[in-house]
């Protein structure tokens, strides 16, 4: 079990208001290929697992801009400091788009926030290790941003009108983002023998969180059965990462680079990718709050919130702008 779920995918239905007729209708709509909008009958659980999922990818938006974030100043170069600004901001931007969605579910987006900042919810385990060189932030802009288009573009395909409408913008913007770092890596890889190392070196830190970017082992995995059922999640996390190393890993090796796995193979006979499984418990650890950088990157949301309470407050006014109890 990974961590403190608080949605329990075992959940029946449970409200008096939910009954076997309104769940057979829901489930014909969604058979049908419909969406579900805002204002439709849902299940309980469908919008507690919807509310858990796209809360925890705004999150991974926002703490996801900062270790990119952390090179603009130091950008080789003042195209590739406007490029990478840039991509922040777009970042920064999905998360706006995500929050929205999830509040048409009924969490506002105060008490997300919240939640985030005091280390409630979850959000990708990737953001939690640092960014050492400017090949790093290549390497995330790169592969990253594909992991997160392989997601994305599947999940688009979903069941859930506003969370699938802010995935097709979402991609759009990722697709850009993923020449560009494309673009940085192969600039890297083909340049100085020290650039050559640096590019190397952030693949090596960086290959780990990568595969366990895409969640646990199906077998393992606690929600898939659940958000698959209801076309929230369109495939599994394994068939994810195997799609994911199809797409990737001959472009990696077609560059020169050389990816830590030496048992990373494309079985012909099954299609499948053999690979060393890797350390789920690292996984755990970093998910759970004890990563590298997580304190480091729930620090700087804290401050963000702090230092943006006054302008919160002379907008919405005394009454809406919220305190968050985290200190
Ligand atoms: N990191 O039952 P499972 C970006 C948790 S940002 C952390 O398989 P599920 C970018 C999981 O939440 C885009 N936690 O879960 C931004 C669950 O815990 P809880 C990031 C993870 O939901 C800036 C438990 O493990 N993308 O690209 O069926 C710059 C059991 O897992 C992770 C998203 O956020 C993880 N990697 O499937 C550059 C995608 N994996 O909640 C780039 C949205 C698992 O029960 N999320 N857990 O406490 C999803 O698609 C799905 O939630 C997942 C996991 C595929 C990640």
């Amino acid at each position: 079990m990974y961590g403190n779920a608080y949605i329990d995918p075992n959940d029946k239905i449970d409200s008096q208001e939910e009954s076997q007729e309104k769940l057979d209708a829901f489930e014909a709509r969604i058979a049908a290929g419909d969406k579900i909008e805002p204002n439709d009958w849902m299940p309980d659980l469908y919008r507690k697992q919807l509310i858990r999922m796209i809360e925890q990818h705004a999150h991974s938006e926002i703490i996801g801009a900062l270790p990119e974030g952390t090179w603009i100043t130091r950008a080789p170069g003042f195209r590739r400091k406007l490029a990478l600004m840039a991509k922040v901001q777009d970042e920064v931007g999905h998360a706006q788009l995500l929050y929205s969605a999830a509040e048409t579910l009924g969490k506002s987006r105060e008490a997300m926030i919240n939640d985030l900042i005091t280390g409630k919810s979850k959000y990708s385990n990737v953001f939690n290790y640092p960014a050492l060189t400017w090949a790093d932030s290549a390497i995330i802009a790169w592969l990253i941003d594909a992991g997160a288009i392989v997601n994305q573009l599947a999940n688009s395909k979903g069941s859930y009108g506003p969370y699938c409408r802010a995935l097709e913008r979402i991609c759009y913007e990722e697709s850009f983002h993923l020449k560009y770092g494309h673009d940085n890596v192969v600039h890297l890889a083909t340049g100085t023998a020290k650039q050559r190392q640096m590019v190397q070196e952030a693949l090596t830190r960086w290959w780990p969180p990568i595969m366990h970017f895409f969640g646990p082992s199906d077998k393992e995995s606690v929600h898939t059965e659940t958000l698959m059922k209801w076309k929230v999640k369109m495939m599994s996390n394994d068939a994810m990462r195997q799609q994911y190393l199809d797409m990737y890993v001959p472009k990696i090796w077609d560059l020169g680079l050389v990816l830590p796995d030496p048992n990373l193979k494309k079985n012909q006979e099954s299609g499948l990718w053999e690979y060393t499984e890797p350390d789920w418990e690292e996984f755990k650890r970093v998910i759970n709050g004890d990563g590298p950088c997580n304190a480091e990157r729930l620090a700087v949301r804290r401050m963000a919130e702090e230092k943006g309470r006054w302008v919160r407050r002379a907008i919405l006014g005394e009454e809406a702008a919220y305190v968050i109890p985290f200190a």
